[in-house]
């Protein structure tokens, strides 16, 4: 089956399971504005059920959730172009996501690196969500038979996972109903590594504030970090082959690559030759200029919350539209009876 048969429609998430970083921005937010125009619909979507997999504190989800959406608008996600909804305020996702649960096989799911990751050692102790987590993340994509998702390189397993789901769900009903996602992983800075160590992903919920430029922090706090961050004493190279054994180096050449709109090569064929000394407040000052009138936005739409959830609203009577058909073929499908 091919992409042509559908609608091109481009979904993505985000948990609003804490604030978010630039890792958030560069591998997905600035992703979604990118793709939003006249070749696709666009759907974004904070994933509420997905962030209580790990416990939430609920004023705290409430806030995070407000929040990531005047995230989404303040780097440019237009509501009246895009559909904006939080994920439990359209409930085929969690529908379509039992229906998933049902399609995927354990052996799948004990794979995922993720959650092993997440899991760690406890993994007699979490949540039998976070283990189920990819499921309802391929309802999430395919509810609204998304064709193309823009993620970070940390997802592009379950984006796998999710084409496997549409496979199984296909062959084992006899039907050519959900297409085979294509995962968008582009730009420089696919994986934005922690500013404390650049073999571990930056992340929302690492414990050390200063691993993580925060899309929330001032100025000062912005220059602080980055003028910390754990580097090496060499210069910088001139081409990208000189960063390969330099994790830390590496990482913060990607985000003044995506923050500036540039390749890894061009970055260094301006900065090339330079101490960390000298490009650390370059960087410094290219990230407030870039992230400052985002989180000016934020903090606006933030005072007006009644207006956010005007739009989430809003969002939700769109997004069902699509929803709410591709669910009633599924139950159909799989033999769910629905009498009129
Ligand atoms: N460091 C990163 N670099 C590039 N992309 C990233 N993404 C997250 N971190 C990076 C991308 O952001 C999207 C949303 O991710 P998420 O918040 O739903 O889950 P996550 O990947 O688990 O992000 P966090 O920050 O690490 O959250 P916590 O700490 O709650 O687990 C995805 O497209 C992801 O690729």
């Amino acid at each position: 089956m091919t992409q042509t048969n559908f609608t091109p429609r481009v979904f993505s998430g985000i948990q609003p399971s804490g604030g978010l970083t630039l890792g958030n921005y560069l591998g997905a937010i600035k992703r979604f504005v990118d793709m939003q125009g006249p070749d696709f619909e666009t759907v974004y979507c904070m994933v509420d059920l997905h962030a209580i997999s790990v416990w939430q504190n609920p004023a705290d989800l409430a806030h995070n959730t407000r929040e990531l959406c005047a995230g989404f608008i303040a780097a440019g996600i237009d509501p009246t172009k895009s559909i904006l909804i939080n994920q439990s305020q359209v409930p085929e996702h969690a529908q379509l996501g039992w229906v998933f649960n049902c399609v995927a096989r354990m052996g799948w799911m004990q794979r995922m690196t993720q959650f092993k990751d997440k899991a760690g050692k406890n993994a007699q102790n979490v949540s039998l969500g976070l283990f189920g987590y990819p499921a309802l993340m391929a309802a999430d994509i395919l509810i609204y038979h998304a064709t193309h998702v823009p993620v970070g390189e940390d997802q592009k397993q379950h984006l796998e996972l999710t084409r496997d789901i549409a496979a199984k769900f296909n062959h084992d009903y006899g039907v050519d109903f959900f297409p085979m996602t294509e995962p968008v992983i582009e730009g420089a800075a696919t994986r934005v590594m922690s500013l404390r160590d650049g073999t571990k992903k930056m992340s929302k919920s690492d414990p050390s504030d200063a691993s993580r430029i925060n899309m929330t922090d001032d100025a000062d706090t912005i220059a602080r970090k980055i003028r910390k961050a754990k580097t090496d004493p060499d210069a910088l190279p001139s081409e990208a082959k000189g960063l390969e054994s330099r994790p830390e180096s590496r990482n913060l050449v990607n985000i003044y690559a995506a923050l500036s709109d540039q390749t890894v090569d061009q970055v260094l064929t301006e900065v090339g030759g330079k101490q960390f000394g000298e490009f650390k407040p370059m960087l410094a000052e290219l990230a407030v200029s870039k992230l400052g009138p985002i989180s000016a936005e934020m903090a606006r739409l933030m005072a007006e919350p009644d207006e956010i959830d005007r739009i989430l609203t809003a969002g939700s009577l769109r997004a069902r539209e699509i929803t709410a058909p591709i669910l009633r073929k599924t139950y159909d499908i799989v033999g769910m009876v629905a009498p009129v």
